[in-house]
Order: structure tokens, then C-alpha cells, then sequence
């Protein structure tokens, strides 16, 4: 993982605009309050982009829209909102030309962003894994436009497991215990039973019975909870559950 404060100082410097890119499904979690103290400070103008809002109910989005100054709702992969982050920044620049750092946890689709308000082309590299983007980049829009692409960064003092998994800002392949996060879902969104597994009773666990439904065994036919866990939540990395 880049040095965290290296790379967002380094953005913040170079920038005259910040995009703070969140994930719409879990925007407290994504937001950082140190990064936006500092760009205020230096008298910097912030953006917040709520990315991936085609995985969220659209009720739910409207009753975040206070929290933020300025904020655009987006899904960067649909297309949504880019006309909207288009005209918010160039009112912000006043017509000067600007450049635009984007901001955000690994893997909430800054590079996508940065790519839907180009037009396409896929000038800014994008991945499926967290930390596809290696090194700042800069990407000429049109004249009066260029943006920088970052590496995805976490806080320091952050090392929560199952925050970042939930985030996508890190692999489950690589995860010490993805149960938690696995289960965490599960239970947070039992209502609606993506594996298909019915009711829950208190005495089972959740888990095992995804890895039953999936036909995930170990040898012997014991469920494979692990293999269960990490296809749960590389599902929900992918927005295949929702
Ligand atoms: N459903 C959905 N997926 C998205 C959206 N934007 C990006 N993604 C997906 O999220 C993954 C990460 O996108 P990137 O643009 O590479 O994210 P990034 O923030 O640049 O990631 P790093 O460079 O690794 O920090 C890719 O699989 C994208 O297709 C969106 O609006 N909706
Ligand atoms: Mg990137």
C-alpha cells in the first residue's frame, strides 16, 4: 500500500479541485475526516462523488444528501451522474482551467470515475482488485480540464479487517479471517437471502449453510466456510449481491 499521507498531500498540492470518491453503500465508512480537514485548510474545494449508487435504493440516497456541500451521485460503470460531476466542477472552476485530484479507499472506482468523465477510453487504468492504480497520474480531459488519478489509500491507524473487506479495498483471497466480514452481510441483509438458504435458526450458522447450498465441501463433506466466505464477499465486491 502507497504512503498514505505522501499521496494525499502530494494530490492536494497538485490540485485546485479534490473529488472525494465514496462508496454509496457505505459512505460513513469511506469517508476520511482528516484528508477533508486538510484540503479545507489549504482552502481547497471538495467534491464528494457517491460512486456505485446503482447498488443502492435510491431512498436511501436522498437521505444522505445533506451531509454534503457538494455532492453528485454516481455510478461510473452505468454512466450515471457524469454530465452532473461534469458541470458541478467546471462551475467550481469558473470557467480557469483546472486540475482535479481524486480521492478515495482503494477499489471505489476512481479511475472509473475519472474514465466516465473522459468520455470513456479508459485513459485512467481500472481493476476489479484494490490497488490496481499504482502511481499518480495525470489525464487531460479537454484543455481546461485535467485530472489526477491516486493510488487507493487507507489511514494508518486503520486496520480493520472487516471494514476493508466490506470497502473492497482489500482482497478476500488474502483476508486472515473473512468469516466475520461473510457474516456481517448475511445478517445484515438476511431479508434478502441471496444464496437462497431460507430462514436462519438461532442454533445454525449462516455460513455453513451458504457453503451446503453452494456445494462448497471439504473432503469428509464438511462444509467449506472459508471458500463460502471469500465467494460472499467477492460477491459483494462486484455488486453481484446487492
Ligand atoms: N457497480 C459498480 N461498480 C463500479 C462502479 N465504479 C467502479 N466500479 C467497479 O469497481 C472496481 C474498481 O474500480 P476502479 O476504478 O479500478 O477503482 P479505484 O478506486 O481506481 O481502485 P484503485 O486504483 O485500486 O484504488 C472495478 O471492478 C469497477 O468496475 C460503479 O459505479 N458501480
Ligand atoms: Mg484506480
Amino acid at each position: 500500500m502507497p504512503n498514505f499521507w505522501k499521496v494525499v498531500n502530494e494530490v492536494i498540492e497538485k490540485s485546485d479541485i479534490l473529488l472525494l470518491v465514496l462508496d454509496s453503500r457505505l459512505i460513513d465508512y469511506t469517508r476520511n475526516a482528516e484528508i477533508e480537514k486538510k484540503i479545507e485548510r489549504q482552502g481547497k474545494k471538495i467534491i464528494y462523488v457517491l460512486n456505485k449508487c446503482d447498488l443502492v435504493e435510491k431512498d436511501e440516497l436522498d437521505s444522505v444528501k445533506d451531509e454534503f456541500d457538494y455532492c453528485v451521485f454516481m455510478s461510473a460503470v452505468k454512466h450515471l451522474g457524469t454530465n452532473i460531476l461534469r458541470s458541478e466542477i467546471m462551475k467550481l472552476a469558473k470557467g480557469q482551467k483546472v486540475t482535479v485530484g481524486v480521492l478515495g479507499y482503494p477499489n471505489v472506482g476512481k479511475s472509473s470515475v475519472i474514465n466516465a468523465i473522459s468520455g470513456g477510453g479508459g485513459k485512467a487504468g481500472t481493476g476489479r482488485m484494490p490497488g490496481y492504480t499504482k502511481g499518480l497520474q495525470r489525464i487531460k480531459v479537454s484543455e481546461k480540464l485535467y485530472m489526477l488519478d491516486a493510488p487507493g489509500v487507507l489511514p494508518y491507524k486503520e486496520d480493520d479487517e472487516v471494514k476493508h473487506l466490506l470497502t473492497g479495498s482489500k482482497d478476500p483471497h488474502k483476508a486472515k479471517d473473512p468469516d466475520m466480514a461473510a457474516e456481517y452481510l448475511l445478517e445484515q441483509f438476511a431479508d434478502r437471502d441471496w444464496y437462497g438458504i431460507g430462514n436462519v435458526d438461532e442454533n445454525e450458522y449462516v455460513l455453513e449453510k451458504v457453503a451446503q447450498k453452494l456445494n462448497y465441501l471439504k473432503k469428509g463433506g464438511e462444509p467449506d466456510i472459508k471458500r463460502a466466505a471469500v465467494k460472499v464477499i467477492v460477491d459483494w465486491q462486484k455488486g453481484n449481491i446487492k
